[in-house]
């Protein structure tokens, strides 16, 4: 059979099961595709998993050290008894379902191509930018401070917002924790990096993934680190996550009730390169859609990041020179999603030893 041109349908949800095929604008060239059977499958070893309960207490300092060892070593880490109930991670999944089961025309009503629109429904990566398209719809909120925000989401399924917000209060609560912890891990006051944040700002996104008729063709999300501080991933029950680790791709199979923390690229700088920000993509599949929860931590856009001063020494000169958050976001969405770092553009000339 041919392989379908580009679509009319601005929504790859209205699309994907209309084709056998994936249209060409969707496949990768051949020496960048996912290669499915080399992948992976992760385990304890290797994607550490670790138990926030205690932090307040006995095991304080064990937390705060597998905390540390995750971001230096991994980059990536999962949670379990993180204090979000179960309940408000079960409805978010379930109104996100709900969302993208919407008839066309009601979640058209959300859709945008423009990326500085901060609540929109969207497709791929950047459609203005892009030469090859994501298999992947989202929708995206800016969801802190609440109140700014919550009036410009989608009032369909009507119990979205009070059910949205209520994901992102829990959220927020598990990102302060785990900020303060990861200061203490890098030896700064605890409140250090909460500090040097400006006023703080919390995205999330929806999104979905549909089954796709030929999965090795094409992305959900291509290789990428993310340009914020810190991310928080709820994904369902279906694999699609891989991270990358010693050169090869890991699946970071779905494990109910955790959420997988990455560092993000502004972690990456404060720590003054102690922690990694890490390249990771979402894959697709023939049988089951999926659906992922990202909620990225952010500085607000006026917040002057750079190395911490205290993690800078003779040995370890400040790798990055300083910049606003804005400028840096600017840069990641125009260049698009890259698997090269955007980090390397405010890079300094000095080569630190390692930690
Ligand atoms: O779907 C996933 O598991 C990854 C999502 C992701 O990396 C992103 O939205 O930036």
């Amino acid at each position: 059979m041919a392989t379908p041109t580009a679509s009319t349908k601005l929504l790859l949800s209205d699309l994907a099961s209309t084709v056998q095929n994936v249209p060409s604008n969707y496949i990768r060239p051949i020496n960048d595709r996912p290669n499915l059977t080399q992948v992976e499958v992760s385990d304890a070893s290797s994607i550490p998993l670790i138990d926030l309960d205690g932090l307040y207490g006995p095991r304080h300092s064990e937390i705060i050290q597998q905390i540390g060892l995750a971001c230096q070593h991994d980059g990536f880490f999962q949670v379990k008894n993180h204090g979000v109930p179960e309940e408000t991670i079960n409805i978010m999944l379930n109104t996100a379902r709900r969302f993208f089961k919407l008839p066309e025309s009601e979640r058209l009503k959300s859709y945008s191509d423009d990326p500085s629109k901060t609540t929109r429904l969207s497709t791929s990566f950047n459609v203005k930018t892009e030469k090859v398209a994501n298999w992947r719809d989202f929708l995206r909120l800016h969801c802190y401070p609440l109140e700014r925000y919550v009036h410009e989401w989608p009032t369909n399924p009507p119990s979205f917002r009070e059910d949205v917000a209520e994901y992102c209060t829990s959220i927020r609560g598990l990102v302060l924790r785990l900020l303060e912890a990861i200061s203490e891990s890098l030896g700064l006051q605890r409140d250090y990096i909460d500090k040097s944040l400006g006023k703080h700002a919390q995205h999330m996104a929806l999104n979905y993934y549909p089954p796709c008729p030929q999965p090795e063709l094409t992305y959900g999300l291509p290789g990428h680190t993310d340009p914020n501080l810190i991310t928080i991933l709820l994904q369902d029950d279906v694999p699609g996550l891989q991270v990358l680790r010693n050169d090869k791709w890991v699946a970071v199979n779905p494990i109910p009730n955790t959420f997988i923390i990455n560092i993000g690229d502004q972690m990456q700088v404060l720590s003054n390169d102690r922690y990694q920000s890490v390249l990771h993509r979402a894959v697709v599949n023939c049988d089951k859609e999926r659906i992922s929860i990202p909620t990225f931590y952010c500085p607000s856009p006026d917040a002057l990041i750079g190395p911490a001063k205290e993690l800078i020494d003779h040995n370890h000169p400040a790798a990055y020179t300083d910049f606003t958050y804005a400028e840096y976001y600017e840069k990641f969405w125009k260049r698009g999603l890259e698997t090269d770092c955007c980090l390397d553009m405010f890079k300094t000339s000095n080569t630190a030893s390692s930690f």
